[in-house]
């Protein structure tokens, strides 16, 4: 592999952890937990590993170690997130400081590497060589969804085989879900294997009171913030076009909000706030039109949009239309697929509630077809697909338009659009993505040396220095409650979406007015790994807001 100078250098950064990860530790208890909501069917679902405790680490005498060496399997899992190669780095080295002859197995290309018994051992010069590096590459990811008796015995027969006691899966809200219903049953056949799950997507959106942030979030908002950052000074200085920026996220706004707060664009629109007032997709644009004109009045023609990209399935009425649309092809794809491409629309029409018709044949040609794309294993829209940033900035032309020929508007209007997504997924972990994932595999490999199975790796406290942070276990089930996925109740991780009462919602809506009128752009520019702490080690606004309350 070629490397670059920064590379080459950044290969020899050492991450900050916990002080107590530094030592020999002891796991302190805490009383038993209960699921985030649905409790009696979750504790029916669940028998095995529901209601456990809290762990958290406390410093102990002595050395940490094992009698016996320990051999681990770890899976990337969904999207890539900066900092995946630390926790699997931070794996290693917490179960070789336990056993120098312990081992660790990566499965190759996400979970449907453990069910086809692809993997590879990951040996120290390999972990060398993609320490605090960008990407999933070291292993690779997938989507396959764990969730069949029959996949849960094909990947236990290749950990039988390769002697693995635990399965560390690194991966969202989905699949820690799955992490969950494969400890609960590996747990019930009493198989030996404990499972542990890590936090990772950039969305942000696997967060609660113990996991404070997802890994990933911090650089993906810092690359997209650079980006933006350039965009606003590059509009500042033509002065000419309106940028409709779309960014990643496929269902919290999280990263669009943190964008914002990093930038301060002239508008940028929280999905959860359009489902809360019950916009409909012309309140949007005349929200944006609006802001437009009142620039245009001043003279200025340009400026910058932030849309998340998850923003039409918080739409009241696409919402319901897109559930219809979930649940029709859950059931009736294969059928759906022998229908002509050409008469495809109308057949989707005909099938739909009469309501969600009309909306769907309002729509433009595009947009419909892209709703009608192919669900992810998940069963999720694949929004990232979706132009929003095109729909919006078309129909906010043609409002201008009307506006111009009732003489309510006389500026000039010319838009430029961007999708930022993948350029963020795989940049080289920022400082706190670097330290945050190492300490979370080391995290991780220590609940495996205490026996726990059905846990998610914890790191806390992360806006204090890194010495300071929390290292612990938090129960997967405690996350859980029911919800309808393709068409079926079932138990899921609640994701956490931005909450309007929140410390950073709350901030940007106090400054909104302001950034929409004046020109208050700020211009992050790029990551910094080597230099001032202020420069190199801040965690997001979001999670700085939302620790001070
Ligand atoms: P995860 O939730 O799996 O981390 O994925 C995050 C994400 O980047 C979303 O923001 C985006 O909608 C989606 O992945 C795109 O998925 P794909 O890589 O399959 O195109």
């Amino acid at each position: 592999m070629t490397k670059s100078a920064l590379q080459i250098a950044r290969a020899s950064y050492k991450p900050k952890m916990p002080e107590v990860l530094k030592g020999n530790i002891r796991i302190k208890e805490g009383t038993a937990t209960e699921s985030a909501g649905d409790q009696e069917e979750i504790k029916k679902l669940f028998p095995n590993i529901y209601g456990l405790p809290i762990l958290d680490f406390v410093a102990d005498e002595g050395q940490p170690g094992m009698k016996d060496p320990i051999n681990v399997g770890v899976i990337l899992s969904g999207g890539q997130a900066p900092g995946g190669h630390n926790v699997i780095a931070g794996i290693y080295d917490g179960i070789k400081r336990l056993h120098s002859e312990s081992r660790l197995y990566g499965f190759i290309l996400g979970p449907s590497g453990l069910i086809n018994h692809e993997y590879k051992e990951l040996t120290g010069d390999i972990i060398d060589e993609y320490r605090n590096t960008g990407g999933f590459d070291i292993i690779g990811s997938g989507r396959t969804k764990l969730e069949t008796k029959e996949q849960f015995d094909k990947g236990l027969e290749i950990l039988k085989k390769l002697d693995i006691r635990a399965l560390v899966i690194i991966g969202g809200d989905d699949s820690n879900t799955n992490a969950c219903v494969l400890a609960e049953y590996y747990q019930s056949i009493n198989a030996g294997v404990q499972v542990i799950g890590c936090p990772k997507t950039i969305d942000g959106d696997l967060k609660n009171k113990q996991i404070e942030t997802s890994f990933g979030f911090d650089t993906a908002c810092k690359v997209y913030s650079e980006l933006i950052g350039n965009i606003e000074r590059d509009c500042n200085s033509s002065r000419k076009y309106w940028h409709f920026i779309k960014v990643m996220g496929r269902s919290a706004s999280h990263i669009a909000l943190e964008c914002a707060l990093q930038t301060h664009p002239n508008i940028c629109i929280i999905s959860e706030e359009i489902e809360a007032k019950k916009w409909s997709l012309d309140d949007i644009v005349e929200y944006i039109a609006g802001i437009i004109a009142n620039r245009a009045e001043q003279g200025l023609n340009f400026g910058t949009i932030i849309i998340p990209e998850g923003l039409i399935e918080f739409i009241p009425a696409i919402k319901k239309l897109i559930e219809e649309l979930n649940d029709f092809f859950a059931h009736s794809s294969d059928e759906f697929n022998l229908v002509r491409r050409s008469q495809q629309r109308d057949y989707i029409i005909s099938k739909l509630s009469p309501e969600n018709a009309k909306i769907y044949a309002s729509l433009p040609e595009k947009v419909a077809k892209q709703l009608a794309l192919d669900r992810d294993p998940h069963g999720n829209v694949q929004v990232s697909m979706i132009q929003t940033e095109e729909l919006l900035s078309q129909m906010v032309g043609k409002k201008l338009d009307e506006w111009t020929n009732e003489g309510k508007y006389k500026g000039k209007f010319s838009a430029i659009h961007h999708f930022f997504g993948y350029e963020g997924r795989s940049a080289a972990p920022s400082n706190y993505d670097a330290d945050y994932c190492y300490s979370l595999g080391y995290t991780a490999s220590m609940l495996i040396a205490g026996g726990k199975t059905g846990y998610m790796a914890s790191v806390r406290n992360t806006t204090a220095p890194a010495d300071k942070w929390i290292a612990g276990g938090i129960p997967i089930t405690m996350m859980m409650n029911m919800e309808r996925r393709s068409g079926k109740m079932k138990p899921v991780i609640r994701k956490a979406l931005v909450e309007l009462e929140g410390a950073p919602f709350r901030y940007f809506k106090s400054q909104r007015g302001k950034w929409a009128i004046e020109t208050d752009y700020v211009y992050p520019g790029p990551i910094q790994y080597f230099g001032p702490v202020e420069v190199c080690d801040q965690p997001t606004k979001t999670l700085q807001l939302e620790q001070k309350g």
